[in-house]
C-alpha cells in the first residue's frame, strides 16, 4: 500500500472529497468563441475522473452581456489587454459564455449525470470570477465554499479549463480556505497568455496546492 491515499481509499470514494470540474463549456472548446488549445482532450478525461467521484460540482463561466471581462465592454480596448478594473488587473476577452447562449452550455461530450452543484460564476456585470469560490474582487463568495463545509467536505480536487484562470484560481482560493486541494493537471489545458501558466503553477505550488494525474485516482 502506497502512501498515496492518505485515508486509504480511492480519493473519489471518500465522502469528504470532491471534484470540481470546471468550465467545460462550447466557449472554451475548439471552434468557441475563447477557445482553450486542446481543450477538448480533456472531456473524456474529466468524464473518467468524475465517474470515480461521489461528489462532483460542475462550475459554468455564466456572464450577463456587456460584463466588464468583455474587450467590447471597453471602447478602443482589444481581446488580451489588460486594463486596470476598481478590483485589480483584468485582462479583456472576447465576449463568451454570456447568459443562455449556446456558447456558455456545457458540451455535448459531458457526461457527468452525478455531478451535485453547478456553480455558476462571473454573473455580476462589474466583476469577473475566475475562481469558484470568490469573485476576482477577493471577497464576494460564491457560496461554494459554505456549501462544502456544511457537507463536511475537507479535501478539494479540481479539473477542466482552463488551467491558468479558472482552474488556478480556484485551487488557490480552496487553498487558502482551508482545503486540502490538488489539481488533475492531465485532465486540464490552458491559455497560457504571456506566460500565465508557468505564474499559475507557481501560484498554486507557494498557496500549498498539490498537483496529481488521473492515474493517481485510481484505487
Ligand atoms: C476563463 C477566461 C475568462 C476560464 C473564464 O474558464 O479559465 N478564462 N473566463
Ligand atoms: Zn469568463
Amino acid at each position: 500500500m502506497t502512501d498515496r491515499h492518505p485515508r486509504g481509499r480511492a480519493p473519489g470514494s471518500d465522502p469528504r472529497s470532491v471534484l470540481v470540474v470546471v468550465d467545460l463549456q462550447v466557449d472554451f472548446l475548439p471552434g468557441g468563441a475563447l477557445a482553450v488549445p486542446g481543450g477538448h482532450e480533456v472531456l473524456g478525461l474529466c468524464n473518467r475522473a468524475a465517474a470515480s467521484f461521489r461528489n462532483v460540482v460542475l462550475t459554468q463561466d455564466w456572464h450577463p452581456q456587456g460584463h466588464a471581462s468583455f474587450a467590447s465592454s471597453h471602447p478602443g480596448r482589444a481581446p488580451y489587454d489588460t486594463i486596470a478594473l476598481p478590483y485589480g488587473p483584468q485582462v479583456l476577452w472576447p465576449d463568451h459564455c454570456v447568459q443562455d447562449t449556446p456558447g456558455a452550455r456545457f458540451s455535448a461530450h459531458v457526461d457527468i449525470p452525478h455531478a451535485q452543484l453547478i456553480i455558476r460564476k462571473g454573473v455580476h456585470a462589474a466583476i469577473d470570477s475566475y475562481s469558484t469560490f470568490y469573485e476576482a474582487d477577493r471577497t464576494t463568495p460564491t457560496g461554494l465554499s459554505g456549501y462544502l463545509k456544511d457537507r463536511g467536505i475537507d479535501t478539494v480536487y479540481l479539473a477542466g479549463l482552463a488551467t491558468d484562470f479558472c482552474v488556478a484560481w480556484s485551487a488557490v482560493d480552496a487553498a487558502r480556505h482551508g482545503f486540502s486541494t490538488h489539481v488533475v493537471e492531465d485532465c486540464c489545458r490552458a491559455i497560457d497568455l504571456d506566460g500565465s501558466l508557468d505564474k499559475a503553477w507557481a501560484d498554486m505550488a507557494a498557496a500549498g496546492v498539490r498537483r496529481v494525474r488521473l492515474d493517481d485516482l485510481a484505487a
